[in-house]
């Protein structure tokens, strides 16, 4: 029997089809990497996208000026991020994230947090300055059903800090399902400055979120060997696809990196500048001037963008291709506002003589990792350091620590200042309080640190799946 000729041998269509995919992928690629990205308004109204949501302001139940109270409740949520679809939460006297704080320096703080889910939390104080009992870490559970009361006298300047649980192998779930919040601490030094402070109008908290959902709308929150996966789905403030209405003004934006996994590197969609007033630990002392801003998880800075001459009506907060948030300009193009030339005085951390110096470095193997080769044993403690001396701590990231590009270092306990980045002196930007700092691969970042306050601390890989899988360690202030 005469075979047919004209039939195509099945391995010919494979390699033609599986060719023609290759290049129309390196096509892709190679344009994808060309062209810049566009970044357009939405050409009517309708289809802007979901105004941006504010978490609600706490108000503080002592009337004593001195003193401040608050309340939180730990509370299982519903959310529609998607209309129509439920989406089951946890938030802070709310459905998803909590409330903000307001504190001022020398302020005595009480916050009692009540737990009404049916596991375990606590509430961790990222970036403040308080003793080992009330720093909310792992060692302060707060079990279900129960509440635990936090106290302390603020002792550190005006910044952005944050609060999120800290409850071994449950942080980072908890997290991805919405707990976290911000806390506003002012002193006479920021009320001085000549800065927008109106919130919600041009004063305005960016917390930024990666998050996947299943199709039933449920978070998928998916560890992988690798870590956690990449949310196809950016939140900020708990709002999908967010823009914001501003006037043509000095807009003063809050920005958190309140990811578990993602590093961002944030520009303005039209490539103008802006200026970084203020770093984790609080303000520097004078903007710096750049058009480009790396944020780590658990990172926070304060920016300044002027939109005063901005006669366009459409401008995004961008992430490379990913658009952040949009913002619709209102009002009339006004003079150029006025950027404060100076801000607040920096103190030094000093260093004496001979201070101790201690080495800490950072291995990753996927989800897995270690610090100074060790797996994060709640038993163990790791360094007992002195009350009251600075000291430097050599943060190294291995080399081998791959596939992400390096890990946030984040210390309890203290705001530290950063000696140097592979042997130079920090950028501008780094050179104030610290609480957190990315460290790349093969990288060196040295900083020096002293502890005023006593008690059982972390430092940790802030990306929190690390955390979570050994990248933790921890000491005792005595
Ligand atoms: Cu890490």
């Amino acid at each position: 029997m005469a075979k047919k000729k004209s039939s195509i041998p099945v391995y010919t269509v494979v390699y033609t089809v599986s060719t023609l995919l290759l290049i129309g992928m390196l096509l892709l690629e190679v344009y994808g990497a060309v062209v810049p990205p566009r970044f357009e308004g939405a050409s009517s109204e309708e289809d802007r996208g979901n105004p941006l949501a504010f978490p609600a302001v706490l108000e503080d139940s002592d009337p004593d000026p001195e003193k401040a109270f608050f309340e939180l409740d730990v509370q299982y949520g519903e959310m529609e991020f998607f209309p129509g679809v439920v989406t089951d939460t946890l938030g802070y006297n709310g459905d998803y994230l909590g409330p903000v704080l307001h504190v001022r320096e020398g302020q005595e703080v009480q916050i009692q947090v009540n737990n009404h889910l049916t596991s375990p939390t606590t509430t961790h104080w990222h970036g403040l300055d308080v003793d080992g009992d009330n720093d909310g870490g792992p060692h302060q559970g707060i079990m279900p059903g129960e509440s635990w009361t936090a106290n302390f006298t603020v002792d550190q300047p005006a910044a952005t800090i944050w609060y999120h649980p800290h409850f071994h192998h449950l942080t980072g779930d908890q997290v991805y399902q919405g707990m976290a919040g911000l806390i506003y601490i002012e002193d006479e030094q920021s009320d001085d400055l000549n800065i927008p402070n109106t919130y919600g109008e041009n004063d305005i908290p960016v917390v930024i979120q990666d998050r996947n959902f299943r199709r039933d709308g449920s978070f998928h929150y998916n560890l992988a060997n690798i870590g956690l996966v990449t949310g196809d789905t950016l939140l900020v403030n708990g709002t999908v696809d967010p823009y914001l209405e501003v006037n043509r003004e000095l807009v003063r934006l809050r920005l958190l990196n309140g990811s578990n996994f993602e590093n961002y590197e944030l520009t303005f969609s039209d490539g103008r500048e802006f200026y970084f007033i203020a770093s984790d630990g609080g303000f520097l002392e004078a903007p710096v001037e750049m058009d480009s801003l790396f944020l780590t998880p658990g990172e926070r800075a304060e920016i300044l963008v002027d939109l005063s001459e901005v006669t366009d009506d459409y401008l995004a907060l961008v992430d490379g291709r990913d658009v952040i948030l949009d913002f619709y300009l209102t009002g009339d193009t006004t003079f150029a506002a006025e950027i404060p030339s100076t801000l607040v005085t920096v103190p030094d951390i000093p260093v004496g003589d001979n201070p101790t110096t201690r080495t800490f470095v950072l291995e990753s193997e996927g989800l897995h990792g270690t610090i100074n080769g060790k797996e994060f044993d709640m038993d163990r403690i790791d360094k007992v350091v002195p009350k009251g001396e600075t000291e430097l701590w050599v943060i190294r990231t291995a080399e081998g620590s791959r596939p992400r590009p390096g890990h946030p270092f984040h210390v309890h306990g203290a705001q530290f200042q950063i000696v140097s980045r592979d042997g130079n002196p920090p950028p501008p930007e780094e050179a104030g309080f610290k609480d957190t700092v990315f460290v790349a691969n093969g990288e060196e970042v040295i900083i020096k640190v002293v502890f005023h306050k006593e008690g059982l601390f972390m430092y940790h890989c802030h990306m929190l799946e690390h955390e979570e899988h050994g990248m933790m360690g921890q000491f005792r202030v005595e």
